[in-house]
């Protein structure tokens, strides 16, 4: 993957993932920006072979609910990996940073409490432009990263049990 279009990568790069089964946790808070890194990381997971009836898609109201919804997916349903889907974008209060260290934190947490990878598909930036230039723009699709980084940890822990 390059700096410049973080979507760009070698797709005999990442391992099949046909019998795999992901879940997908996505905020609605910026809708616009979330809605496209989902329909990102699905297309990407059905690239590499995932079919639709594994992969389970959660909607939470914001980012911050991304940690609990993740921890519900994973104690509810047999995962391989979770892919958490947001976009938190800077206001004129320190609110943006309490939600983006409380989302971080959390999704960190849940990575060490589970034997599952946890993804962090979150963007966080300083305004709209910047986010929608990172959900399907000219810098990629922040969705198809994640999906891709999902499938490689999940096959990782595969080759090591
Ligand atoms: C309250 C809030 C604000 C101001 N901004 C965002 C944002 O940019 N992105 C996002 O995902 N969520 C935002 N939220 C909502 C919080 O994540 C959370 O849903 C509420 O604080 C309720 O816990």
């Amino acid at each position: 993957m390059s700096t410049a279009d973080l979507s760009e990568y070698d797709p005999s790069s990442v391992p099949d993932a046909g019998r795999m089964r992901f879940g997908i946790v996505v905020s609605d808070w910026n809708s616009q920006v979330t809605e496209s890194l989902l329909r990102g990381a699905v297309n990407t997971l059905k690239k590499h072979g995932v079919t639709d009836n594994n992969i389970v898609v959660k909607h939470v109201p914001g980012s911050f609910e991304l940690t609990l919804g993740a921890q519900f997916l994973a104690e509810y349903d047999d995962l391989d990996a979770i892919i958490c889907l947001g976009c938190v974008i800077q206001g004129e209060t320190p609110h943006f940073t309490y939600i983006c260290q409380g989302v971080t934190n959390g999704i960190t947490q849940l990575n060490l409490e589970y034997n599952i990878p946890f993804i962090f598909g979150v963007l966080t930036t300083l305004n709209m432009e910047q986010a929608l230039e990172r959900s399907g723009g000219k810098h990629g699709n922040k969705g198809d990263e994640a999906a891709v980084t999902a499938i490689k940890m999940a096959a990782l822990q595969r080759e090591m049990e």
